[in-house]
Protein backbone atom coordinates (compact mmCIF):
# COMPACT_ATOMS: atom_id res chain seq x y z
CA UNK A 1 0.00 0.00 0.00
CA UNK A 2 1.23 3.68 -0.52
CA UNK A 3 2.50 4.63 2.11
CA UNK A 4 0.86 8.07 3.54
CA UNK A 5 3.73 10.22 3.86
CA UNK A 6 4.81 9.86 0.33
CA UNK A 7 2.34 12.95 -0.73
CA UNK A 8 4.31 15.90 -1.71
CA UNK A 9 5.41 17.54 1.09
CA UNK A 10 3.09 21.02 1.33
CA UNK A 11 4.97 23.59 2.94
CA UNK A 12 7.95 22.27 4.00
CA UNK A 13 10.21 24.15 6.05
CA UNK A 14 12.86 25.48 4.29
CA UNK A 15 15.52 28.29 4.36
CA UNK A 16 17.96 29.24 1.70
CA UNK A 17 21.95 28.58 2.73
CA UNK A 18 23.46 31.95 3.88
CA UNK A 19 25.55 33.52 1.05
CA UNK A 20 29.37 32.64 2.04
CA UNK A 21 28.47 29.34 3.94
CA UNK A 22 30.44 26.65 2.89
CA UNK A 23 29.58 23.90 5.39
CA UNK A 24 27.74 20.79 5.12
CA UNK A 25 24.53 21.56 6.79
CA UNK A 26 23.30 25.34 8.26
CA UNK A 27 20.93 26.19 11.28
CA UNK A 28 16.89 27.71 11.01
CA UNK A 29 18.02 31.52 11.73
CA UNK A 30 14.69 31.77 13.62
CA UNK A 31 16.20 28.82 16.09
CA UNK A 32 15.00 27.44 18.67
CA UNK A 33 11.45 26.21 16.85
CA UNK A 34 10.20 25.13 20.20
CA UNK A 35 11.03 27.38 23.56
CA UNK A 36 10.98 26.61 26.68
CA UNK A 37 7.24 25.75 28.61
CA UNK A 38 5.45 25.25 25.27
CA UNK A 39 2.47 23.77 27.23
CA UNK A 40 1.00 23.59 30.55
CA UNK A 41 3.23 21.46 32.57
CA UNK A 42 5.69 20.87 30.33
CA UNK A 43 9.04 22.48 30.65
CA UNK A 44 11.27 21.64 27.83
CA UNK A 45 10.67 19.65 24.58
CA UNK A 46 13.69 18.59 22.64
CA UNK A 47 14.81 15.50 20.73
CA UNK A 48 11.88 14.55 19.31
CA UNK A 49 10.61 13.25 15.22
CA UNK A 50 7.76 15.42 13.09
CA UNK A 51 6.71 13.42 9.58
CA UNK A 52 4.31 14.59 7.02
CA UNK A 53 1.24 13.40 7.62
CA UNK A 54 -2.61 13.88 6.21
CA UNK A 55 -1.71 17.61 4.83
CA UNK A 56 0.21 18.54 7.92
CA UNK A 57 3.27 18.08 9.71
CA UNK A 58 2.59 16.01 12.90
CA UNK A 59 5.09 14.59 15.74
CA UNK A 60 6.20 12.84 18.49
CA UNK A 61 7.42 14.83 21.05
CA UNK A 62 9.87 14.82 24.02
CA UNK A 63 8.15 17.18 26.70
CA UNK A 64 9.60 17.01 29.94
CA UNK A 65 7.72 18.18 33.06
CA UNK A 66 7.48 20.10 35.61
CA UNK A 67 9.11 17.21 37.84
CA UNK A 68 11.78 16.70 35.04
CA UNK A 69 10.35 13.76 33.80
CA UNK A 70 9.71 12.90 30.07
CA UNK A 71 6.86 11.65 28.78
CA UNK A 72 5.01 11.37 24.62
CA UNK A 73 3.05 14.37 23.33
CA UNK A 74 1.76 14.55 19.65
CA UNK A 75 1.89 17.87 18.26
CA UNK A 76 0.29 19.16 14.94
CA UNK A 77 1.75 21.89 12.90
CA UNK A 78 0.74 23.35 9.33
CA UNK A 79 4.42 24.51 8.35
CA UNK A 80 6.70 22.00 10.32
CA UNK A 81 7.95 24.91 12.48
CA UNK A 82 4.93 26.17 14.28
CA UNK A 83 3.83 23.19 16.57
CA UNK A 84 0.64 22.96 18.71
CA UNK A 85 1.80 20.43 21.53
CA UNK A 86 -1.42 18.28 22.88
CA UNK A 87 -2.03 19.13 26.64
CA UNK A 88 -2.15 15.18 27.32
CA UNK A 89 0.92 12.69 27.19
CA UNK A 90 -0.14 9.68 24.84
CA UNK A 91 -1.56 7.06 27.17
CA UNK A 92 -0.58 3.38 24.97
CA UNK A 93 -2.56 0.66 24.20
CA UNK A 94 -1.55 -3.16 24.25
CA UNK A 95 -2.23 -5.69 20.97
CA UNK A 96 -5.65 -6.22 22.94
CA UNK A 97 -6.75 -2.40 23.28
CA UNK A 98 -6.16 -2.71 26.44
CA UNK A 99 -4.99 0.60 28.48
CA UNK A 100 -1.32 0.54 29.59
CA UNK A 101 -0.17 1.81 32.94
CA UNK A 102 2.12 4.66 32.41
CA UNK A 103 6.23 2.53 32.53
CA UNK A 104 7.73 5.99 34.43
CA UNK A 105 9.38 7.87 31.57
CA UNK A 106 9.46 7.50 27.83
CA UNK A 107 11.83 10.22 25.72
CA UNK A 108 13.93 10.61 22.79
CA UNK A 109 11.19 9.28 19.72
CA UNK A 110 11.93 8.45 16.45
CA UNK A 111 9.03 8.08 13.84
CA UNK A 112 9.03 6.07 10.82
CA UNK A 113 6.98 6.57 7.97
CA UNK A 114 6.08 2.76 7.04
CA UNK A 115 4.10 1.45 4.36
CA UNK A 116 0.23 2.60 5.32
CA UNK A 117 1.27 3.11 9.01
CA UNK A 118 4.07 4.41 11.36
CA UNK A 119 6.73 3.24 14.32
CA UNK A 120 7.47 4.97 17.24
CA UNK A 121 10.49 4.15 18.68
CA UNK A 122 11.87 5.49 21.87
CA UNK A 123 13.44 5.22 25.28
CA UNK A 124 10.78 3.48 27.71
CA UNK A 125 11.78 1.98 31.28
CA UNK A 126 11.85 -1.66 31.86
CA UNK A 127 13.48 -1.73 35.07
CA UNK A 128 15.79 0.80 33.86
CA UNK A 129 16.04 2.26 29.94
CA UNK A 130 15.76 0.03 27.07
CA UNK A 131 13.86 0.93 23.92
CA UNK A 132 10.13 0.22 23.02
CA UNK A 133 7.84 0.04 19.60
CA UNK A 134 4.51 1.47 18.87
CA UNK A 135 2.67 1.25 15.62
CA UNK A 136 0.23 4.00 15.06
CA UNK A 137 -2.50 5.04 11.57
CA UNK A 138 -3.72 7.76 13.16
CA UNK A 139 -1.89 9.68 16.11
CA UNK A 140 -4.75 8.76 18.11
CA UNK A 141 -4.35 5.23 18.87
CA UNK A 142 -1.08 4.35 19.57
CA UNK A 143 -0.58 -0.03 19.94
CA UNK A 144 2.29 -0.63 21.88
CA UNK A 145 4.44 -3.73 21.15
CA UNK A 146 5.49 -5.99 24.21
CA UNK A 147 8.94 -5.45 25.61
CA UNK A 148 10.58 -6.37 22.26
CA UNK A 149 14.03 -5.07 23.99
CA UNK A 150 16.10 -6.12 26.81
CA UNK A 151 17.70 -3.19 29.24
CA UNK A 152 20.01 -1.42 28.54
CA UNK A 153 19.75 0.53 25.40
CA UNK A 154 18.44 4.24 24.06
CA UNK A 155 18.53 5.03 21.48
CA UNK A 156 17.22 2.84 18.45
CA UNK A 157 15.68 4.02 14.76
CA UNK A 158 13.99 1.48 12.63
CA UNK A 159 14.50 1.48 8.69
CA UNK A 160 11.34 2.67 6.45
CA UNK A 161 11.35 -0.36 4.75
CA UNK A 162 11.97 -4.17 5.26
CA UNK A 163 15.36 -5.36 3.14
CA UNK A 164 15.93 -9.09 2.52
CA UNK A 165 12.17 -9.61 4.10
CA UNK A 166 13.17 -8.10 7.43
CA UNK A 167 12.52 -4.68 9.86
CA UNK A 168 16.00 -3.76 10.74
CA UNK A 169 17.01 -1.72 13.72
CA UNK A 170 19.83 0.61 14.53
CA UNK A 171 20.56 0.59 18.65
CA UNK A 172 23.11 2.08 21.15
CA UNK A 173 23.28 -0.36 23.97
CA UNK A 174 23.71 1.32 27.03
CA UNK A 175 23.82 1.14 30.90
CA UNK A 176 21.49 2.01 33.48
CA UNK A 177 23.00 5.67 33.89
CA UNK A 178 24.63 8.10 31.81
CA UNK A 179 26.54 5.63 29.57
CA UNK A 180 30.19 6.56 29.05
CA UNK A 181 30.25 4.13 26.06
CA UNK A 182 27.99 3.39 22.73
CA UNK A 183 28.40 1.60 19.29
CA UNK A 184 25.80 1.28 16.67
CA UNK A 185 24.35 -2.13 16.50
CA UNK A 186 21.73 -3.54 13.66
CA UNK A 187 19.29 -5.98 14.62
CA UNK A 188 16.36 -7.66 12.39
CA UNK A 189 12.65 -9.15 13.30
CA UNK A 190 9.94 -10.23 11.43
CA UNK A 191 7.56 -9.14 13.45
CA UNK A 192 9.00 -6.08 15.18
CA UNK A 193 8.98 -7.97 19.10
CA UNK A 194 11.79 -10.89 17.91
CA UNK A 195 14.98 -9.53 17.40
CA UNK A 196 18.13 -11.22 16.51
CA UNK A 197 20.84 -11.49 14.29
CA UNK A 198 22.72 -8.57 15.89
CA UNK A 199 25.58 -7.07 13.86
CA UNK A 200 27.83 -4.48 14.78
CA UNK A 201 27.42 -1.44 12.51
CA UNK A 202 30.23 0.91 13.74
CA UNK A 203 32.28 1.77 16.42
CA UNK A 204 32.85 5.28 18.18
CA UNK A 205 36.13 6.57 18.68
CA UNK A 206 36.88 7.05 15.15
CA UNK A 207 37.80 10.65 15.50
CA UNK A 208 37.72 12.95 18.92
CA UNK A 209 34.10 14.41 18.68
CA UNK A 210 32.63 10.90 19.13
CA UNK A 211 35.21 9.50 20.82
CA UNK A 212 32.98 8.22 23.49
CA UNK A 213 29.67 7.04 22.01
CA UNK A 214 28.30 6.82 18.73
CA UNK A 215 24.43 6.47 17.73
CA UNK A 216 21.44 6.65 14.84
CA UNK A 217 19.77 9.85 14.60
CA UNK A 218 16.88 10.27 12.08
CA UNK A 219 15.19 7.64 10.13
CA UNK A 220 17.81 6.38 7.59
CA UNK A 221 17.58 8.26 4.13
CA UNK A 222 17.73 5.88 0.87
CA UNK A 223 19.75 6.91 -1.77
CA UNK A 224 20.31 5.50 -5.05
CA UNK A 225 23.43 3.59 -4.07
CA UNK A 226 22.93 3.39 -0.24
CA UNK A 227 21.52 4.89 2.90
CA UNK A 228 22.12 8.37 4.52
CA UNK A 229 22.68 8.47 8.23
CA UNK A 230 22.63 11.37 10.56
CA UNK A 231 24.06 10.37 13.60
CA UNK A 232 25.11 11.81 17.01
CA UNK A 233 28.78 11.53 18.24
CA UNK A 234 30.03 12.10 22.06
CA UNK A 235 33.27 13.99 23.29
CA UNK A 236 34.02 13.72 26.57
CA UNK A 237 35.44 17.22 27.35
CA UNK A 238 36.72 18.27 31.38
CA UNK A 239 33.68 19.83 31.27
CA UNK A 240 31.28 17.32 30.55
CA UNK A 241 30.65 15.60 27.26
CA UNK A 242 29.70 17.14 23.85
CA UNK A 243 27.03 16.00 21.48
CA UNK A 244 27.42 16.71 17.86
CA UNK A 245 26.03 15.85 14.39
CA UNK A 246 27.91 13.21 12.11
CA UNK A 247 27.13 11.65 9.09
CA UNK A 248 27.64 8.48 7.47
CA UNK A 249 26.51 6.17 4.36
CA UNK A 250 25.34 2.80 4.92
CA UNK A 251 25.44 -0.41 2.05
CA UNK A 252 22.12 -0.42 0.61
CA UNK A 253 21.69 -4.40 0.59
CA UNK A 254 23.43 -4.61 3.65
CA UNK A 255 23.09 -1.78 6.24
CA UNK A 256 25.49 -3.52 8.81
CA UNK A 257 28.41 -2.22 6.13
CA UNK A 258 29.77 1.33 6.48
CA UNK A 259 30.47 2.74 3.14
CA UNK A 260 31.75 5.87 4.24
CA UNK A 261 32.67 7.61 7.60
CA UNK A 262 32.78 11.12 7.52
CA UNK A 263 35.37 12.72 9.44
CA UNK A 264 34.51 16.02 10.51
CA UNK A 265 31.36 16.52 12.51
CA UNK A 266 28.72 17.64 10.57
CA UNK A 267 27.27 20.70 13.27
CA UNK A 268 28.35 21.11 16.50
CA UNK A 269 26.90 23.29 19.16
CA UNK A 270 28.01 27.11 18.83
CA UNK A 271 25.20 28.86 18.83
CA UNK A 272 23.75 29.98 22.58
CA UNK A 273 20.51 27.74 22.45
CA UNK A 274 23.07 24.89 22.29
CA UNK A 275 25.77 25.66 24.26
CA UNK A 276 23.59 27.04 27.14
CA UNK A 277 20.56 25.20 28.70
CA UNK A 278 19.31 22.12 30.78
CA UNK A 279 22.52 20.23 29.42
CA UNK A 280 24.91 22.74 27.70
CA UNK A 281 26.65 21.41 24.45
CA UNK A 282 24.37 18.64 23.39
CA UNK A 283 22.52 18.91 19.48
CA UNK A 284 20.83 15.40 18.89
CA UNK A 285 19.27 14.81 15.67
CA UNK A 286 16.07 12.44 15.94
CA UNK A 287 14.19 13.30 12.68
CA UNK A 288 14.33 14.58 9.48
CA UNK A 289 12.26 15.69 6.55
CA UNK A 290 13.28 14.77 3.09
CA UNK A 291 11.74 16.03 -0.04
CA UNK A 292 12.81 13.52 -3.04
CA UNK A 293 11.53 16.56 -5.84
CA UNK A 294 14.25 18.91 -5.01
CA UNK A 295 16.10 16.67 -2.73
CA UNK A 296 16.21 19.25 0.34
CA UNK A 297 15.73 17.98 4.33
CA UNK A 298 15.03 19.60 7.22
CA UNK A 299 16.44 18.32 9.98
CA UNK A 300 14.73 18.55 13.67
CA UNK A 301 17.39 18.30 16.49
CA UNK A 302 17.72 18.98 20.12
CA UNK A 303 19.45 21.73 21.40
CA UNK A 304 20.96 21.25 25.01
CA UNK A 305 17.86 19.22 26.34
CA UNK A 306 16.12 22.17 26.31
CA UNK A 307 14.56 23.42 22.90
CA UNK A 308 13.90 21.93 19.45
CA UNK A 309 15.55 23.70 16.39
CA UNK A 310 15.69 22.80 12.81
CA UNK A 311 18.92 23.02 10.66
CA UNK A 312 18.70 22.42 6.75
CA UNK A 313 20.94 20.75 3.73
CA UNK A 314 20.20 19.17 0.42
CA UNK A 315 20.97 15.11 -0.06
CA UNK A 316 23.45 16.39 -3.10
CA UNK A 317 25.60 18.29 -0.53
CA UNK A 318 25.61 16.56 2.36
CA UNK A 319 26.34 13.05 0.59
CA UNK A 320 29.19 15.25 -1.54
CA UNK A 321 30.67 16.47 1.93
CA UNK A 322 30.53 13.29 3.50
CA UNK A 323 32.26 11.46 0.63
CA UNK A 324 34.87 14.15 0.20
CA UNK A 325 35.45 13.80 4.09
CA UNK A 326 35.37 9.79 4.37
CA UNK A 327 38.44 8.39 5.70
C1 LIG B 1 21.64 11.00 26.00
C2 LIG B 1 20.14 10.92 25.88
C3 LIG B 1 19.54 12.21 25.33
C4 LIG B 1 20.20 13.46 25.83
C5 LIG B 1 21.71 13.32 25.91
C6 LIG B 1 22.40 14.53 26.50
O1 LIG B 1 22.16 9.90 26.67
O2 LIG B 1 19.62 10.65 27.12
O3 LIG B 1 18.19 12.26 25.69
O4 LIG B 1 19.89 14.51 24.94
O5 LIG B 1 22.04 12.18 26.64
O6 LIG B 1 21.97 14.79 27.81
Amino acid sequence: MKNKSDNKLMNMPWEECPKGFTGPIWRYSLNPIINRHPAENISRVFNSAAVYFNNEYVGVFRGDNLDDIPHLYVGHSKDGINFEINKDKIVFVNESGEVLEDSGYQYDPRVIPFEDYFIVVWCDNLSGPTIAIAKTKDFKTFVKFDSPFLPYNRNGVIFPRKINGSYLMLSRPSDSGHTAFGDIFLSESKDLTYWGKHRLVMKCGYEWWCALKVGAGPVPIELDDGWLLFIHGVNRTCNGYVYSIGGIILDKNDPSKVLYRCKNFLLTPEEQYETCGFVPNVIFPTSALVDKENGRIAIYYGASDTYTCLAFTTIERVVNYIKEHSR
